[in-house]
């Protein structure tokens, strides 16, 4: 039997659009999700609207049903010391939904935190690729979600670990995501091996020891038995491994992505975020000390930043190659994830502009929902064969179909593109939209449907191309370099950047508990550099072995070490005062910080306020509800030459070792002193008063990030 046609459908005739597609034409281009239209191209916010609608209507308190209900703290009981009576809706209606709160967390990359934004292209990428927000000027909305690795939704923002970079771009040609790493490199070559160094860089199985760590055996283990791991391991265990922020992280596809210009032409491209703040990282005491006293450390400096209105921001950068027949570049086969191209050798030119200034409205709705996939592309992006990325490609879409509970997670406004959408999908669970017509399938003589795009008309066609070979499992020859680019890596660093390399190795091998693994990996980084290897050896006490490296050319660009001052913007700044103290000056040096986008601290003894005189200050954080970790720097204010406490000296003493910049003006400098501060060290900035020389000195030296001049007296006491 036909089904039956609603009687609000208009029948199909040969000459035209049923009421649906005219519906859908009529809007041009808007979407209509749910029932409810929006334009192409909106924020996110007014999507967010109207789901709010749906949840948060009306004055009243009700149920999910919408009964309005008079009391939600006392259950229905048989007299007040009876029993609970099952018949309490609203009870059971309440506890059940709250024993369902949980959805399962990210296999990998489970702790994150987002913010909205906007993407503006400069235009000069239309030349390699025909993906419209490429376009000059073009403005598109952006969700882009920060993440640890291996630790646990509930895990500290500060360990060692890889940061994940994923970046929803909300195209008028669809969604696009922009899956990366802030290092660009990976582990593996194949994504057959995902599983396997996850399972071994995850708490070992017996105890769930240790929580986001990669400092334990069967991580250390899996590395030095797959040796292609050893340039990701390299960048883990150096300063990149320890972010300062979100804000002064690099990005990376890692793999390379063919692009196709509006000729058809194609290059090979690798894509790069490079933060404007700089790239900085924190110091290995500071981010064990953060773990522990502020946990959120990343996700506050992020939203914080944003509320005080300090947004992040990144240039999107291109490195493109030739599209070869080797697909290789200098002798560099693009299609290895573990090899990068250096800076030096393609210039890595900046198309367009990221700004995140948005913090989300809620956390699960936003940064648990939102679903990445690698095969979220548009015109104009197409993969290559890498087979990590192929891999990839698989994993997304699977992973999301548990995490978010079935194949409509895309309708979740977090994830809905602002593209029209007209797809023949149906039902499943948790369908929310209401979809007419009766035959989504095409071609149809029933409905009028959708119908299939061409190139022209921005439809997706991939470019052609040849596919031959046999079906093997092997790697390409050239796979088989596993060490001279981590060599690289390691000749381009700084000094001070190679000490913290020589710590990371020797803290984590220190704590794998297997003798043979720690003599294996010093096997490994034998052939990566022999005063590596020696300095390892020593720290764990072992006979260094002889290696191979290969000859490299230094990549300067891989240093973060700047080369001279750079963007404060977002820094904070501590002033430490007690009462009596210069007031007026730290009125002065407020407007000087927050002319430069940072944020003045204003710390005290106890809470409330600081008075001298007429005159006081709120006080935003005490001796005792501080750390070091919080202050890119801390100035002491004038005024109050004898104060001393234990808790001052050792905040003074932390941010002395970890070579931030600290600071005094007037008497303030006798307080340095008590503290045991070498007021001539490199930069410990005294002057007179809050004048321009003194506060010019004070904020240049923080955006060197560190004063790293210091390293040796520090490493020396
Ligand atoms: Fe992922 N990865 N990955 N990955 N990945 C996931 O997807 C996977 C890889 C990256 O904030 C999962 O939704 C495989 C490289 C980020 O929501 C999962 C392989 C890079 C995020 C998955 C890789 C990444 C993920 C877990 C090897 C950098 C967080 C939950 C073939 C270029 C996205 C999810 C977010 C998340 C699989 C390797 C980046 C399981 C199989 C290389 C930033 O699908």
């Amino acid at each position: 039997m036909p089904p039956k046609r609603k009687a609000d459908q208009a029948a199909p005739t040969a000459a035209g659009p049923t009421g649906r597609k005219a519906a859908a034409k009529a809007g041009g281009g808007r979407t209509t999700r749910g029932g409810k239209t929006t334009a192409v191209g909106a924020r996110a916010e007014s999507v967010d609207a109207v789901q709010t609608a749906r949840a948060q209507a009306g004055d009243y308190l009700t149920t999910a049903q919408g009964v309005r209900l008079p009391d939600t703290d006392h259950s229905l009981k048989a007299g007040s010391r009876g029993p609970t009576l099952l018949e309490d809706f609203h009870l059971r209606e309440k506890i059940t939904h709250f024993d369902h709160e949980r959805i399962p967390e990210r296999v990998v990359h489970a702790r994150g935190a987002a913010a909205h934004g906007t993407f503006t292209a400069y235009g000069n990428a239309t030349a390699a690729s025909k993906a419209g927000f490429l376009q000059q000027g073009r403005e598109t909305p952006v969700f882009v979600r920060f993440s640890t690795v291996l630790g646990s939704r509930g895990s500290a923002d500060t360990v060692r670990d890889v940061r994940g970079f994923a970046v929803k771009f909300y195209t008028e040609e669809g969604n696009f995501d922009l899956v990366g790493n802030n290092m660009p490199v990976f582990f593996i070559q194949d994504g057959i091996k995902f599983p396997d160094i996850i399972h071994a860089g995850k708490p070992h199985p017996d105890r769930e020891i240790p929580q986001a760590q990669s400092a334990h055996d069967t991580f250390w283990d899996f590395v030095s038995l797959h040796t292609e791991a050893t340039h990701h391991v390299m960048w883990a265990m150096s300063d990149r491994g320890i972010p300062r922020s979100y804000r002064t992280m690099e990005g990376f596809g890692v793999h390379t992505f063919r692009l196709v210009n509006g000729d058809g032409a194609t290059a090979l491209a690798k894509f790069h975020w490079k933060p404007v703040a700089g790239v900085h990282s924190l110091v290995w005491e500071e981010a064990q000390l953060a773990a522990g006293t502020d946990p959120d450390f990343h996700r506050r400096d992020m939203a914080d930043g944003i509320e005080n209105g300090a947004p992040l921001e990144f240039e999107l950068g291109l490195q493109l190659f030739p599209d070869s027949a080797d697909e290789t570049f200098e002798g560099i086969d693009l299609l290895d994830p573990t090899k990068l191209v250096p800076e030096e050798l393609a210039e890595v030119q900046l198309v367009g502009k990221l700004t995140l200034d948005r913090n989300p409205t809620n956390y699960f709705a936003e940064t648990e929902q939102v679903a990445f996939h690698t095969g979220n592309l548009v015109p104009g992006i197409e993969v290559t064969n890498d087979p990590l990325m192929q891999a990839r490609l698989f994993s997304y879409l699977d992973t999301q179909l548990t995490r978010l509970g079935g194949p409509n997670f895309t309708q979740l406004p977090i994830n809905c593109p602002h593209a029209a959408v007209n797809d023949n999908l149906r039902d499943g669970m948790h369908q929310t939209a209401v979809h007419q017509g009766v035959s989504p399938y095409l071609p149809n003589s029933i409905d009028a449907a959708p119908r299939p795009a061409r190139e022209d008309e921005g439809g997706y066609v991939q470019v052609p191309r040849e596919i031959e070979g046999r079906a093997v499992r092997e790697n390409p020859v050239s796979f088989a370099d596993h060490f001279s680019q981590a060599t690289l890596f390691w000749a381009s660093m700084s000094e001070v950047e190679k000490v913290h390399i020589v710590e990371a190795f020797t803290f984590e091998l220190g704590k794998c508990y297997e003798q043979p693994i720690r003599e294996r990996m010093l096997g490994v980084l034998a052939n990566v550099d022999a005063d590596l290897c020696a300095a390892v050896a020593e720290g764990l006490g072992l006979p260094a072995p002889a290696g191979a490296p290969a000859e490299v050319v230094p990549s300067p660009a891989l240093s973060q070490v700047p080369p001279g001052p750079g963007s404060i913007t977002g820094r904070v700044i501590g002033v430490f005062a007690a009462p009596g103290a210069d007031l007026a000056g730290i009125t002065k040096l407020r407007r000087a910080v927050e002319a430069r986008g940072a944020v003045l601290r204003l710390i005290a003894p106890l809470g409330g306020v600081v008075k001298r005189a007429r005159s006081e200050q709120i006080v935003e954080r005490t001796l005792l509800t501080t750390r070091s970790i919080e202050y890119d720097a801390v100035v002491v204010a004038g005024g109050i030459p004898d104060f001393t406490d234990i808790k001052l000296s050792i905040l003074l003493g932390e941010l002395f070792r970890h070579c931030k910049v600290i600071a005094a003006w007037g008497d303030g400098d006798q307080v340095l002193t008590a503290a045991g501060i070498d007021t001539t060290a490199p930069g410990v900035v005294v002057g007179e008063s809050v004048a321009k020389p003194f506060t010019a000195e004070l904020l240049d030296t923080v955006g060197l990030h560190r004063v790293w001049e210091r390293a040796a007296q520090v490493m020396a006491s």
